[in-house]
């Protein structure tokens, strides 16, 4: 078994979770908070058998997009990004999706 720990845009979330359901697939989903642009993103954790893995990673592919986002600069009262790339607005891509695949040791429903 694994677990797949997708963060995703929070765009993309319904979609995704709508997908998952669909396939009779399990989700849960976290509400996190991205360490760069420090705004709200999902999490997404999918336990899912090994042999069903591939089907997790293809929806996963197909509903989440790119985006295009701009990051402001750290105002006089702080926020944003970073200083050191707060000096002038940059453009960044983000998602579709960041994905880790865990080996699951064991798994039990009580
Ligand atoms: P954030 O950390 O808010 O990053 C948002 C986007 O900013 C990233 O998109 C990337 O395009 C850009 N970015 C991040 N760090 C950067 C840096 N040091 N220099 C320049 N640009 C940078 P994604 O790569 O698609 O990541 C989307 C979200 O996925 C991240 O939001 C973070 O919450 C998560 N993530 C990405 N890589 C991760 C990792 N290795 N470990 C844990 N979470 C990760």
């Amino acid at each position: 078994m694994k677990l797949v720990v997708a963060v995703i845009q929070d765009k993309d979330t319904p979609k995704l979770v709508e997908a998952l359901v669909a396939k009779g697939l399990r989700a849960t989903k976290l509400a996190s908070t991205g360490g760069f642009l420090r705004q709200g993103n999902t999490t997404l954790l999918v336990g899912v058998d090994d042999a069903k893995l591939n089907e997790v990673l293809k929806i996963i592919k197909e509903t989440c997009q790119t985006r295009q986002q701009m990051v402001a600069p750290m105002g006089p009262m702080g926020g944003g990004a970073p200083d050191s790339f707060a000096a002038y607005p940059i453009e960044v891509v983000v998602g579709g999706a960041t994905v880790f695949i865990l080996n699951v040791e064991r798994f039990e429903r009580m």
